[in-house]
């Protein structure tokens, strides 16, 4: 099967220019002026944007979470995912007491087995670190192809900094990544009990019990057990000002400091909570959404390249049924989390570029070229000779008004609903193969369930 892509604006990490992309078997196989036109299939891409498919490293697909679970299984969020530009996703794979990562690994690709549409790796998430997990890192980087480990400094399931020590001396060993969410869990258990005694429970209390220090302290904190290992970390989600001044201190000592945000920390903030009745309860994850001030600085540092990476950390739940299952009266009890896989590319075009926030290749690198590099894609990430063909054929003019009606990811709303966006993806393709295409108002998939592949990742060195 072979495919050509005329006239397009191929962009990379670094530029931009006009050429035809062949592709055959899934690769992309020449780039070049006047390529071979007996392809099977031709494509004129004049006037459109030719874009390496996004990469969503950060996606809860069916995790079990606050006494429910994340909504989207491998099937609905992975075309939801396709329909918004997103070629592959690394989802995390919380371990269960008592399983090895072996086990976690094998039983989370058992639920993306015939369901998943594009293709996908796993983050295990070290939830239950007896020493024989710890031990079982370096064959979780070298032959299960899964290089970073997510781990938590807050809930239940977080664990102590003396592991996080343990773990940053263990991935550096093999080349892995530690992935941390880092918010102070006494700061928060302290507030929370303020506000149960207080009686201030609203969904805005569930910012307040999350302030910016929180994630500040944590964030110092976890860049000072890097120091003392010399090892490396990712920042997951970082959303403050505060956390972010950390990061860059930690940076300009060279303290290998990572970091990634998400759409909702540059574009909403926490006057989002205040919304009539309990509409707040949509805007209710972790951490929480900050001020203006928090949106600017993200921004800034985006382009100033402290922060590398964007992701959604989608993980929706029902306004109706789950949002307020038990937590009308106490935000504690509302299920954190918001959709997001799908918007990710329209929304980081429309408000980051096309308004003048990001240049085209910083978006290119933010969501595709440097994550594929920070975690191991190596087909992944670029329109270049000999990657996978994900591709995104992207109109810059086409506009959309977002509604969760027109999109795919199984959840009753969406935190942009009514806004409109200039640019969407109007053809994807995942391996070569189409996944899916805009018809006159919206994006509809195209592709198949069970065509994604897992994707062994390579060591991080
Ligand atoms: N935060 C969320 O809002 N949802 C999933 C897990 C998390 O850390
Ligand atoms: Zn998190
Ligand atoms: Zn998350």
């Amino acid at each position: 099967m072979s495919m050509l892509i005329k006239n397009g604006l191929i962009v990379t990490s670094t530029g931009r220019y006009t050429a035809d992309v062949l592709i055959k078997d899934g690769k992309i196989k020449a780039i070049g002026a006047d390529l071979d036109n007996s392809a099977q299939n031709i494509i004129d891409a004049k006037g459109k944007y030719v874009l390496p498919g996004a990469i969503d490293p950060h996606t809860h697909l069916s995790m079990p979470f606050m006494g429910t679970s994340a909504q989207d299984d491998y099937a609905t969020g992975t075309i939801a995912a396709a329909c918004g530009g997103v070629t592959s996703v690394i989802d995390f794979d919380l371990q269960q007491k008592g399983e090895s990562i072996f086990e976690a690994v094998e039983r989370k690709k058992s639920w993306a087995e015939g369901k998943v549409a594009v293709d996908y790796s796993l983050h295990p998430a070290i939830m239950d670190p007896r020493p024989e997990v710890i031990d079982e890192i370096k064959d979780a980087i070298l032959e299960y192809g899964t290089p970073s480990f997510k781990i938590f400094m807050v809930y239940d399931f977080r664990v102590d900094d003396a592991t996080m020590i343990r773990l940053l001396q263990e991935t550096k060993k093999y080349g892995g990544l530690v992935q941390v969410h880092a918010e102070n869990v006494h700061i928060i258990d302290h507030l929370n009990q303020e506000f149960e005694k207080a009686g201030t429970l609203s969904p805005y209390y569930h910012a307040l019990s999350r302030p910016n220090i929180a994630e500040e302290e944590a964030v110092f904190r976890a860049a000072k057990m890097v120091e003392m290992t010399d090892s490396k970390i990712y920042i997951v989600h970082l959303s403050s000002k505060e956390g972010l001044a950390r990061v860059k201190e930690a940076q300009d000592k060279g303290i290998n400091v990572f970091a990634e945000t998400c759409p909702q920390y540059l574009l909403l903030d926490d006057e989002r909570y205040k919304e009539s009745g309990f509409n707040g309860a949509k805007y209710v994850m972790s951490p929480p959404l900050r001020t203006k001030e928090s949106n600017i600085a993200l921004w800034d540092g985006i382009n100033r390249g402290n922060i590398q990476i964007l992701a959604t950390d989608h993980c929706p739940f029902d306004f109706s049924g789950k949002k307020d299952m038990n937590g009308t009266d106490d935000y504690r009890k509302i299920p954190n989390g918001a959709p997001g896989i799908e918007t990710l590319l329209m929304l980081m075009h429309s408000e980051g570029v096309a308004k003048g926030r990001i240049s085209l290749e910083k978006m290119v690198d933010v969501l595709s070229t440097a994550t594929a590099k920070m975690f191991g894609l190596k087909d992944k990430g670029e329109i270049r000779v000999g990657k996978d063909a994900d591709i995104v054929i992207f109109d810059p003019k086409q506009k959309f008004t977002i509604t969760q009606k027109k999109l795919h990811m199984n959840v009753d709303y969406t935190p942009y609903e009514g806004m409109e966006v200039t640019g969407m993806p109007v053809e994807v393709y995942s391996r070569g193969k189409k996944v899916s295409q805009w018809q006159k108002d919206h994006v509809e998939f195209v592709g198949e369930k069970g065509y994604g592949k897992f994707v062994k990742r390579e060591p991080l060195i």
